[in-house]
């Protein structure tokens, strides 16, 4: 976790340089908290789509959010990557493309990012759009068609926040032990947040991570 505290300083200083300037790129409403949340996007594929090659923007404020690498899901296929990045925003790109349609819904990819912005009331993606835009590019199949609806989604998270009360505290921590012992079974969302470190599965690595971000031994679930 070195390189993320070294990251998060960083945002800190970048942050604090700002204010410094008086510069508001901003709303109003805009705060920032002393700590970090973490967020993951999933970025999923609807059965029977017949894709074979999707193309998101991730468009982000540099200043205040540190994007994560992009972790492959359970869709068949490979991701390319390309970045831009202005003053404020950053893009990244994720172009992801199969061999051939992919008839199996899934997720294509997944990535974290940290933030100290302060979202008000987060339940879905819309709720970042102070701070990230996702922006879906036309969907095509194998013969270069496009797809009508769209069937790649995406979606957010916040990681740890397994009881969905906004906040990532031992709450969490007591509803991910109920889990792992058996008393209940997360599901959905839950259950994505649950998955602290992000490799895909739910036990006590994430336990044990979550655990950690509740003592305040580390200030973010980046992978560094
Ligand atoms: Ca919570
Ligand atoms: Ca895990």
């Amino acid at each position: 976790m070195k390189k993320s505290k070294k990251l998060v300083a960083a945002m800190a200083a970048a942050t604090m340089a700002l204010t410094s300037l008086a510069i508001t790129p901003f709303s109003a409403s805009a705060a920032t908290k002393n700590y970090y949340d973490t967020y993951r996007l999933y970025a999923d594929l609807d059965p029977a789509s017949g894709m074979q090659q999707s193309y998101i923007v991730i468009a982000h404020r540099r200043i205040i959010v540190s994007l994560d690498r992009e972790v492959k899901g359970n869709v068949a296929g490979n991701i390319r990557d390309y970045g831009s990045a202005g003053d404020t925003w950053g893009n990244a790109v994720h172009y992801f493309d199969a061999t051939a349609d992919v008839t199996d819904g899934g997720t294509l990819y997944r990535q974290n990012f940290c933030t100290n912005y302060d979202i008000t009331n987060f339940n879905t993606i819309e709720d970042l759009n102070e701070i990230i835009h996702i922006n879906i590019n036309e969907t095509k199949n194998a013969a270069g068609n496009i797809i009508t609806p769209n069937p790649v989604t995406v979606s957010a998270v916040l990681v740890g926040d397994i009881n969905n009360d906004k906040v990532v505290n031992w709450l969490d921590v007591t509803a991910l032990n109920n889990h792992l012992s058996g008393k209940t079974v997360l599901t959905g969302n839950s259950l994505r947040s649950a998955d602290t470190n992000n490799d895909g599965y739910v036990n006590n690595a994430d336990l044990s991570m979550l655990i950690d971000y509740a003592s305040g031994n580390i200030q973010n679930f980046l992978m560094g």
